[in-house]
Parts: C-alpha cells; structure tokens; sequence
C-alpha cells in the first residue's frame, strides 16, 4: 500500500486538484492541513468528497506548526495504517503525478530504502536563478559541511520512504530544516538512499531569501543549542 502524505498550509487553490491527481497514483490520500486561515480544509474535503469510494482522510494541526512537523503527522498516521510505502507530496502543486510510479519501481528495484527527488537531475525543472544558484548551493553546502549529506537537492518535498524508513525517521525539525534532517537520520541509521530526477514546475515565487534564511536558522538552532534530536 502507498500511501501519499500532503503537507498544507494554506492551498485553498492548489490542494483539490493535487488531491485528485493523487488518487490516481496512490492507494490513500492523507492531507495534514497545517492549520491553514483560507479554505484549504473545505477544499480538501470537497476533493475527497468528490473521489467517491476512494481512500482519503484530512488530518489537523489546530495552529500552524511548519512543513516537517505536518510530515511527521502524517507518517505517524501512514505507519498505524500499515503503509508499505509513503511518498511525501507537496500541496502546493508544484510536483508532477506522473513522476510518482517510476520513482517507487525505480526505489524497489534498486533495494533502497528512501528515495530523494531531485529537480537536477535533469531539465525539466525551470528553477528560478536565486533558488538554483544561491539559496540550494547555500543549502547543499551547509549539508555537505555539517551533515555529511551529498544530494543534489536536500530541499525538495518529493520523497518515498519504505516500511524501515517510516518506522525510523523521527522528524524532530517543525520547520523546513526536516528537508536537511531526513537524509542526516537516513544516514545515521544505515538506510540506503537513492536520489531520482522529477519536475518541479515554478508559477509564483515560493520561500525566498526569508525561506532560505528560516532553514539555516533552524538547523543551526537544533545542531548547536539541543533542539531535541
Ligand atoms: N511554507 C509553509 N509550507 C507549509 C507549512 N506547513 C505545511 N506546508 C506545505 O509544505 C509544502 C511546501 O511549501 P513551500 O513553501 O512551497 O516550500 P518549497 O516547495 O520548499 O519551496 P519552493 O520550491 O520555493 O516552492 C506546501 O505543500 C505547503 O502547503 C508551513 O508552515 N509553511
Ligand atoms: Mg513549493
């Protein structure tokens, strides 16, 4: 069983069709609305609502509490439903269905355990110039130097996990920081990780220079000053 994980705050445009392009692709839909103030909740409800028969669940945070720790809602969830496999898929529409079966069979026939996506590997990602040429090399390098991470691309929100990894990935990091902390656990608890290419499509400006800032800051806060890990 597959079962997708969609992190959501605050896609009341974007969440019904990522939710019905997923039914497609998935065996459950499991969307952690992270305590979003528009009508993604609505959204996601009437998108089920509508997959008549189909599995999907909205779950809740009350406030919101950042991408990683509605991740750690929903795995938390995928794992007391039995999932074999759970591919984390962002709501913001960004991500392309049709990327998720080649990546699962290509994470199964390689005996891997997590499977990190990555915009490039190849070109079908138009990343914009600040992300592609300073905020991901910034963050790469912070990875290579404190974790001893070599992904092409640590900060992407596509990625499948098998039974082992569900069950041993922990994410302490609320915030985006979880995107540098899944391949440093992976690391830590001898998964073996493989990276496959998928496209990532740009409409408007995502995290920004703040964004960037924010996942250094957390990192830096939970290596340095405790941050429960
Ligand atoms: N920004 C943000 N996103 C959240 C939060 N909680 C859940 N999410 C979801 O996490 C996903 C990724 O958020 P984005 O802000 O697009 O981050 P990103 O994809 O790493 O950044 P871009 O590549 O610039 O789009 C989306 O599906 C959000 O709805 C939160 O507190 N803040
Ligand atoms: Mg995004």
């Amino acid at each position: 069983m597959l079962v997708a994980i969609v992190p959501a705050y605050n896609e009341e445009k974007n969440i019904g069709p990522v939710i019905s392009g997923l039914f497609n692709h998935a065996d459950k839909v499991v969307v952690v609305d992270d305590g979003s103030v528009d009508n993604t909740v609505l959204e996601a409800e009437e998108a089920l609502r509508q997959a008549q028969g189909k599995a999907g669940v909205v779950l809740r945070h009350k406030i919101n509490r950042g991408q990683g720790a509605a991740l750690q809602t929903g795995h938390e969830y995928a794992l007391k439903l039995g999932a074999d496999y759970v591919i984390d898929f962002d709501a913001d529409g960004q991500f392309d269905v049709m990327d998720i079966k080649p990546a699962l069979e290509a994470l199964q026939a390689s005996g891997a355990d997590i499977l990190f996506g990555s915009r490039f590997l190849d070109n079908r990602s138009r990343v914009p110039r600040l992300k592609r040429m300073i905020l991901l090399p910034l963050a790469r390098l912070f990875d290579r130097v404190f974790f001893g991470i070599n992904l092409t691309d640590a900060h992407n929100g596509f990625r499948i996990l098998n039974k082992r990894a569900l069950s041993l990935i922990n994410i302490t990091q609320d915030r985006m920081a979880h995107a540098s902390e899944i391949p440093a656990q992976a690391k830590k608890f001898g998964l073996k990780q493989i990276e496959f290419p998928v496209k990532v499509v740009y409409r408007e400006y995502g995290q920004g220079w703040g964004g960037g800032l924010r996942v250094v800051r957390d990192l830096v806060l939970g290596r340095f000053v405790g941050g429960g890990k």
